[in-house]
């Protein structure tokens, strides 16, 4: 156990800090066992606090060797050393120069916060609090100063030496060299990078719309460089996208990208020195799949888009993370959209959102967009924050219509630039170039919990008229019993009895309007009336998933017509999947008193007519086709039973492999792909149904065909699909196509994640016991987060009827993975945690077993606070 309690920051506690450091000089002497870091900090008394506020700067385990002011040594008694490593400096002037000499030691460090080294190269990781772990620093996000940065090092063991901003100035002779970098734009020190060691870029330019030439280097280790073509083209369409959709240029002349393969999270935003997860980089048609092809366009645009949200314009304080975050999101959905098809992009974001956020949302860690408190704020780079933000910025969008956007775009860049703003900001700026009040809007950012909206209408002959009454609640989260409703913009149509899509005229109206509209639910029940409906029609609600709500109780009749009708793709897709649901989480009861599973031939025929049209689409096809997930269908339980689910999923899966199976195969054979590989959408598109063709064909028994596959692949996305339905069954096959998956790929880390992964998800009887030996195994490594992720959350996220086994064995092993891991890199073991969190959505037997794990995490002692906070909170 702890033997002290974690302290919770108040979002309403904020005050401005003491005092402003205008620049910054830092001097690193770089080695892996001790680095010396020498920081000047220009520091004054910030003229909007009080008069008497100490000058604390923040620290985490620095050793201090000197600290002088205005070039005077301190003396220790001005020197006071608080127990969470911060350094007070009594008596401090109105404003001086501090200087400060520290000892760091990169290699010890397995948390990759700070500074630290991976494969013997330096990197840095600072968001949120970990420049305190390079010098004294007032480390919060509204201190931003002007950075010099100078590095010295071995020059062999370091050719390669970059900080943020222009390279200025470089020497040395002998075995050690230096440079010099110097960033002009103010940044707060969650920004501050550096990067070291012997690596090889691979370079490129992009010339803005006015005229500035930026050099763009990615910088790789040996070998590796053939694998950053896709980075390096996502990079500059995403720098030509920000110019001609947001007006927004790229600000230096160099932009430096560097991928490693010890990484807390996906990519980080340092300004014009972004550090990634080698996962996010590195890319080739026999290593990677379509979706890393995705995954890398996206990450290197949200990166980048951080230039301007984010980095220019930055949050006051870490409660305000999804002033950056949400939008930046936002934004690199809009860019994914025009990248390739926007309706199947939609699909997806709305697949991720419900997958991750509203569990969260409905879990004990539900909190608001914008958290009132924390302990660690690690744990609140969730979900929450970041898709639900970004569906919140989408609110607004649709609220105020895209030009008007724009303009609140431009205005917002323009009063905020340079400086440390809250979400306030954001939104006055809509409103203001809006004209349009959006003070409800804050409800948004203000409530946890995901609203619920019901429609019920009423159709009347004889006046021609239709009445559709929409309501909404929000249901209590933990903190926040009573919710006030919020403004939801409902895009919806209305179909008429032949499906075809019927002009609308509200009665305040005098024309009527065709094509989607947008209402505006904003009390807790409203009605809305049309006139000049000549028969009664089928509402279509919540087009393009218009708000990030529930819409509950559409029946299963409408749902058919509008899945076959509905001239938006969300809603013809959003309704296949919602009938699927009804129709399988009523299977899910019967299965649990015991009946027979029927099937709902509907479904088939749905597969059947998806299969049809296929061509038109086949990228939105293969999402049609994909039954909902099981965790989807578990959200949608009061108490989920993961066995049943399963069960139930895999019977329709088979059923409909069978009954469709010459459908299935027709289409299979017909997009066998016998050009060149080729990575656009449509070739994306084609491989995703054709593998999602194969999924249930080898649902239906047909392993050959996916071993064939296996055997053919000449692209990881075809190969990985067939390896996960083989990995899935039993028999010789099986261990065949692992053996020699790992054979080909075992020098190449970021394709053994996979293997690991697809194991670990493989919902056989002996799961445990599996996850449990590859743990064992030699690659296995628990300090690499891809690789901690890649089997144990890919486990106890992706494996749900194995991880929930009522021997409570599943529990276990996650559990004893967190303590193994909390002393190795607290933040990945905090966030490990989370599916223990939902045992309040289990049966009272695996709950109590749940409950168990989580008081033995946190009877673990030296627990880090982010651990401790995640336990804690679940158990409550
Ligand atoms: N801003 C970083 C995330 C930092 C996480 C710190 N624990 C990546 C991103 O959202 O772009
Ligand atoms: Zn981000």
């Amino acid at each position: 156990m702890r033997t002290d309690t974690p302290v919770t920051i108040h979002r309403q506690d904020y005050a401005p800090p003491a005092f402003l450091v205008d620049r910054v000089g830092l001097e690193f002497r770089l080695d892996p066992a001790a680095t010396e870091v020498r920081a000047r900090l220009a520091l004054r008394r910030n003229p909007a606090a009080a008069a008497d506020a100490p000058l604390r700067l923040d620290g985490d385990g620095l050793a201090l060797q000197e600290a002088r002011m205005d070039g005077t040594v301190l003396p220790p008694e001005r020197l006071v050393f608080g127990a969470d490593g911060s350094l007070t400096i009594a008596d401090p002037p109105a404003s001086g120069l501090l200087e400060t000499l520290v000892r760091i030691a990169p290699e010890a460090n397995t948390s990759l916060m700070g500074l630290y080294t991976s494969g013997g190269n330096f990197y840095t990781q600072c968001e949120a609090e970990g420049f305190r772990r390079i010098t004294f620093f007032p480390d919060r996000p509204d201190v931003m100063s002007r950075y010099t940065v100078t590095i010295h090092a071995d020059r062999l063991r370091c050719p390669v030496l970059l900080s943020n901003g222009n390279l200025v100035e470089q020497g040395g002779e002998g075995a050690t060299h230096w440079v010099r970098w110097e960033d002009p734009h103010p940044k707060p020190s969650y920004l501050f990078a550096l990067v070291a060691g012997d690596l090889v870029s691979v370079s490129d330019r992009f010339t803005t719309r006015s005229g500035r030439e930026v050099a763009l280097h990615i910088w790789v280790r040996r070998g590796d460089e053939s694998r950053c073509g896709h980075a390096m083209d996502s990079l500059k369409r995403s720098m030509a996208w920000d110019e001609e959709v947001f007006g927004l240029e790229y600000d230096l002349d160099v932009f430096n990208i560097a991928a490693v393969s010890d990484f807390n999270m996906g990519a980080m935003e340092n300004k014009g020195l972004n550090v990634f997860n080698t996962k996010y980089v590195l890319a080739s048609p026999e290593s990677a799949t379509d979706g890393d092809w995705q995954g890398i366009e996206t990450v290197v645009a949200h990166e980048y888009f951080h230039n301007w949200t984010g980095n220019r314009v930055t949050c006051r304080d870490w409660f305000q993370l999804s002033l950056k975050e949400g939008l930046t999101v936002f934004r690199d959905q809009e860019f994914s959209a025009d990248m390739g098809s926007r309706a199947v992009k939609r699909i997806r974001d709305v697949r991720g959102l419900r997958a991750a956020q509203f569990p969260e949302d409905a879990g004990p860690m539900a909190h608001p967009v914008r958290p009132d408190s924390y302990i660690e704020i690690d744990n609140f780079y969730t979900p929450t924050v970041y898709q639900k933000g970004a569906e919140v910025v989408r609110l607004i969008h649709t609220r105020i219509g895209a030009a008007a956007f724009r303009r609140g775009m431009d205005l917002y860049i323009a009063r905020n630039d340079n400086q440390a703003v809250t979400i306030e900001d954001f939104v006055r700026a809509m409103q203001d170039a809006s004209g349009i009040d959006l003070s409800s809007f804050m409800g948004w950012y203000d409530q946890a919990g995901t609203p619920e909206i019901a429609a019920e209408d009423r159709y009347d002959p004889a006046a021609r008229r239709y009445t559709l009454t929409l309501r909404q609640q929000t249901p209590p989260t933990r903190g926040q019993a009573d919710k006030r409703p919020v403004p939801i913009p409902v895009a919806m149509g209305l179909l008429g009895p032949d499906g075809r899509e019927q002009p609308t005229r509200l009665a305040s109206e005098n024309a009527a309007q065709s094509g989607t509209r947008t209402l505006l639910l904003e009390a807790a029940e409203q009605s809305f009336v049309f006139e000049d409906v000549p028969a009664p029609p089928v509402p279509s609600l919540l087009r393009g998933f218009s708000a990030p709500v529930r819409l509950r109780g559409v029946p299963r009749d409408r749902l058919r017509f509008l899945a076959v009708h509905d001239t938006d793709p969300f809603v013809r897709w959003e309704s296949g999947q919602q009938y699927a649901a009804s129709v399988m989480l009523e299977m899910v009861a019967a299965q649990q008193r015991g009946e027979a599973l029927g099937f709902d031939a509907a479904l088939a025929e749905a597969v059947a007519n998806t299969l049809a049209a296929a061509d038109a689409d086949p990228a939105f096809a293969a999402e049609a086709l994909v039954l909902p997930g099981e965790g989807f269908l578990a959200d949608q339980m009061e108490i989920a039973d993961p066995v049943a689910i399963h069960l139930v999923r895999r019977h329709l899966r088979a059923e409909i492999g069978r009954r469709c199976g010459p459908a299935l195969r027709a289409t299979y054979d017909a997009l066998a792909d016998h050009g060149p590989y080729r990575i656009d959408g449509a070739s994306i598109g084609r491989r995703a149904l054709r593998n999602a063709c194969l999924a249930y064909l080898t649902a239906a028994g047909d392993t050959a065909l996916a071993k064939a596959q296996f055997d053919a692949a000449t692209n990881m996305t075809d190969s990985l699909a067939a390896l996960a339905l083989l990995a899935d069954g039993d028999g010789p096959a099986r261990e065949a196509a692992l053996a020699s998956f790992h054979a080909r790929w075992r020098g190449d880390d970021l394709v053994l994640d996979k293997w690991f992964a697809i194991q670990a998800m493989a919902a056989r009887p002996d799961a445990i016991a599996q996850v449990r030996a590859l743990q064992a195994h030699p690659d296995f490594d628990l300090k690499n987060p891809n690789r901690a992720r890649s089997l144990i959350a890919s486990f106890a996220a992706g494996n749900p009827s194995q991880f929930h086994d009522l021997s409570g064995e599943g529990y276990r092993f996650l559990a004893d993975a967190v303590i193994a891991l909390d002393p190795v890199n607290g933040s990945i073991a905090a966030r490990l945690v989370g599916p223990l969190g939902q045992w309040r959505r289990q049966s009272a037997a695996r709950g109590a077993l749940m409950r168990r794990e989580l008081q033995r995490v946190l009877d673990t002692p030296d627990l880090s606070k982010g651990t401790f906070e995640k336990a804690s909170k679940a158990l409550l």
